[in-house]
C-alpha cells in the first residue's frame, strides 16, 4: 500500500491564523513514522505553494488565495494518483477540499454555503457547494476557479457528525435529499450502522473510489480542542476511529483529508491531545487495527 502526503498550509478559508501550521506540526510530531510503522510506503510531496491572484467576489473572503491554492492542490493530488498512491491531504482549513467519486464529509458543519447564503463569508464554510454539480447554478461566475468543473453529484456525498448547520444549509440538504447523518443519528443507530447506511446511499454497488474529508471539529472538543470552530456534543475519538476502520475495510478508501487542526489554539496539552487524535484517525484510515497488526508475510510465530 502506497501513500502520498500533501501538506496544505492554508488558513485563508476562515479568519483564525494558526491552522496553516498543522502540516508541519503533524510531521514534526512524527506523522510519517506513524504511517511507516503500519507497513505503508509513504512519500512526502511537501507543502503546496501557489500564486495569489487579485480576483474578488462578493462575500467570499480571500478568493484569490483559495483559487490559487486549490488549483495547485488539485494538480498535486492528480500527480500522486498517477504515481499509483493513495492521497493523504493535511490542511489547512476546510476550503481546500477536492472532488472525487463518493465523499464522506465528517464534520460538525455542512460546509454547504454559497456567497449568497454565508453569514461569515469564510470559504471553509463553502467547499461542498463548490464541488457539487447540483449547486453550480447557485454561484455567480467565480474568477480564478474556472479550472474546476464541479462533476461530483451531491447524491455521492454523505455527511456524518453534523450538529451546527446554518438555515440555508438545512434548506439545501432537504431540497436535494442529501444523505446526512447528524449526531442524533449517531446516538440512535451507532456509528457502525451510520457508516454502512451512508455507504449504501452513496455507493450502492460497492464500487466507487471513496474519499473522506475529515474535519477535526467533527470530534468532540474534549477530544480535539485545538480547532477554530469547535462545537460541543461531537463524536468521541472511539467513534471517529471506528468510522475510519470501517471505511478502510472497504479497501476503496483512496483519499483522505484531515483539516482544521489549529496548533495555536489552546495550551500545549490541548494541542497534544488534538494531534494525537488526528494521528489515531489517520492511522485507522490507513489500516491500523486495534486487534493488532498482522505479522509480516512468512513469519508464523
Ligand atoms: C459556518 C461555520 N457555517 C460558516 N462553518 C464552519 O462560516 O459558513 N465550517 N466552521 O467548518
Ligand atoms: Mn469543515
Ligand atoms: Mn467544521
Ligand atoms: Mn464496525
Amino acid at each position: 500500500n502506497q501513500v502520498g502526503i500533501i501538506g496544505v498550509p492554508f488558513d485563508k478559508g476562515q479568519r483564525k491564523g494558526g491552522v496553516e501550521l498543522a502540516p508541519d506540526t503533524l510531521k514534526q510530531a512524527g506523522l510519517i513514522n506513524e504511517l511507516t510503522t503500519l507497513g505503508l510506503d509513504v512519500k512526502d510531496y511537501g507543502n503546496v505553494e501557489y500564486e495569489v491572484s487579485d480576483v474578488s467576489v462578493d462575500n467570499m473572503s480571500q478568493l484569490g488565495h483559495v483559487s490559487g491554492c486549490t488549483k495547485k492542490l488539485s494538480e498535486t493530488a492528480q500527480r500522486v494518483f498517477e504515481d499509483g498512491r493513495n492521497v493523504l491531504t493535511i490542511g489547512g482549513d476546510h476550503s481546500i477540499a477536492k472532488k472525487n467519486v463518493a465523499i464522506l464529509w465528517i464534520d460538525a458543519h455542512a460546509d454547504l454555503n454559497t456567497n449568497k447564503t454565508s453569514e461569515s463569508g469564510n470559504v471553509h464554510g463553502m467547499p461542498v457547494a463548490l464541488l457539487t454539480s447540483e449547486l453550480a447554478d447557485y454561484w455567480p461566475y467565480l474568477p480564478g476557479m474556472d479550472w474546476q468543473q464541479p462533476m461530483l453529484s451531491i447524491r455521492n456525498v454523505a455527511y456524518i457528525g453534523l450538529r451546527s448547520v446554518d438555515k440555508y444549509e438545512r434548506l439545501v440538504i432537504e431540497k436535494f435529499g442529501i444523505t446526512a447523518f447528524g449526531m442524533e443519528d449517531v446516538e440512535r443507530y451507532g456509528i457502525h450502522d451510520v457508516i454502512h447506511m451512508a455507504l449504501r446511499r452513496i455507493d450502492p454497488d460497492n464500487n466507487k473510489s471513496l474519499h473522506v474529508s475529515f474535519d477535526i471539529d467533527s470530534l468532540d472538543p474534549l477530544e480535539a480542542p485545538s480547532t477554530g470552530t469547535p462545537v460541543r456534543g461531537g463524536l468521541s475519538l472511539r467513534e471517529g476511529i471506528h468510522a475510519m476502520e470501517e471505511l478502510h475495510r472497504t479497501q476503496r478508501l483512496n483519499a483522505m483529508d484531515l483539516v482544521e487542526v489549529n496548533p495555536t489554539i489552546g495550551d500545549k496539552k490541548d494541542v497534544d491531545l488534538t494531534i494525537s487524535a488526528a494521528f489515531h484517525i489517520i492511522q485507522a484510515g490507513f489500516g491500523y487495527t486495534r486487534r493488532g497488526l498482522k505479522l509480516p508475510e512468512g513469519i508464523t510465530d
